[in-house]
C-alpha cells in the first residue's frame, strides 16, 4: 500500500513491513449505514493489525482540507477527515486467522465508531487531499462517513420452559458505548432496564442485552438504548437513506 498526495514523503509499505510493525488485537464492531433499523448488517470480530497513526506521521500530511481519500483494489474509494483516520487500525487478521478475502485480504482499515463504509477493504492507497471530494457512496447521495447512530436491535424472542418470554439483542453506539438498554412490553407506555453483557474490551464494540417477562396475551415489545454520553436513542423513524435508520425497534410477541 502507498501513502500519497499532499504529503512530505510518498510512502510505500509492503505486507511484510506492515505485519512486522507493533501488533495489537482489537474487538471492533461494524455497522452498515444502508441496513434496516433492525437489520443484521452489524457484527463484531477481533482483529489483528497495527495503528495507522505512526505511518501517517511518517508520511507527514500537508493537505489543506485535513482529509484523505482511501482507494481499494476494487476501485472503491471513500473520503473522510484525517482526524478519524489517525485513530484507525490496519487489520490483516480476523478472529485469529488471516483476514478472509471477503473481509479485505490482505489489509483493511477499521475506523472507530464510523459507519461501515469507511472501513475500506483491499486497501491500496491513502491519498492526502487539498480539498474535500465525494467517495463512492457519497456520489450516490449517502452520508455514511461519520459516526454511527445509536441502535438497540431486537433479534430474538424465546418462550422459556416455564412460559416466561426472553427477548434479546445487541446494542451499539460506536465509540460512545452503550450505558443502558430499556424494554417496554406495552408499546412504550412503561419501561424497564434490560440486563447487559459485560462490555468487551475495546472502544468501539456492541453490547448484548436480554430481558424476561411473564406474558399476558399479545405484547408490543419496544427497545431503546442510551449511549455512554447519556443520550437516548431518538424515537423518530427515518429510512436508512441517506444517513442511517433511526427510531426504536418494536415487535409483536405472543405468550
Ligand atoms: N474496498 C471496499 N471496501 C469496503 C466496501 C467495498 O465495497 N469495497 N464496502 C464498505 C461497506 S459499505 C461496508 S458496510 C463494510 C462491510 O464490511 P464487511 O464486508 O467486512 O462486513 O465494508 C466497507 N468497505
Ligand atoms: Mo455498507
Amino acid at each position: 500500500m502507498t501513502i500519497t498526495g499532499e504529503v512530505g514523503d510518498d510512502t510505500t509499505i509492503t505486507f511484510d513491513e506492515l505485519t512486522g510493525m507493533p501488533t495489537e488485537r482489537r474487538f471492533v464492531t461494524l455497522r452498515c449505514v444502508g441496513e434496516d433499523l433492525n437489520g443484521e448488517k452489524l457484527d463484531t470480530a477481533v482483529w489483528t493489525g497495527t495503528p495507522i497513526k505512526p505511518l501517517l506521521e511518517e508520511a507527514d500530511p500537508e493537505g489543506e482540507c485535513g482529509c484523505a481519500m482511501l482507494h481499494a483494489a476494487d476501485d472503491y474509494f471513500v473520503q473522510f477527515p484525517i482526524e478519524a483516520l489517525e485513530d484507525g487500525f490496519l487489520a490483516w487478521g480476523m478472529n485469529g486467522r488471516s483476514l478472509p478475502q471477503s473481509h479485505g485480504y490482505p489489509v483493511r482499515v477499521l475506523i472507530p465508531g464510523h459507519w461501515g463504509e469507511t472501513n475500506v477493504k483491499w486497501l491500496q492507497e491513502i491519498e492526502l487531499l487539498n480539498e474535500e471530494m465525494d467517495g463512492y457512496w457519497e456520489q450516490r447521495g449517502w452520508h455514511g462517513t461519520g459516526p454511527v447512530n445509536t441502535v438497540a436491535k431486537l433479534w430474538s424472542d424465546t418462550v422459556l420452559d416455564d412460559g416466561t418470554i426472553e427477548v434479546a439483542g445487541h446494542a451499539y453506539a460506536g465509540t460512545r458505548g452503550i450505558e443502558r438498554v430499556e424494554v417496554s412490553t406495552d408499546g412504550g407506555d412503561s419501561w424497564a432496564d434490560a440486563e447487559l453483557s459485560e462490555p468487551l474490551p475495546g472502544d468501539d464494540v456492541w453490547r448484548q442485552w436480554r430481558y424476561e417477562f411473564d406474558p399476558d396475551g399479545s405484547h408490543e415489545v419496544v427497545v431503546r438504548a442510551t449511549d455512554g454520553e447519556g443520550e437516548l436513542q431518538p424515537e423518530e423513524r427515518s429510512e436508512s437513506f441517506p444517513s442511517g435508520a433511526t427510531g426504536w425497534v418494536s415487535r409483536t410477541v405472543n405468550g
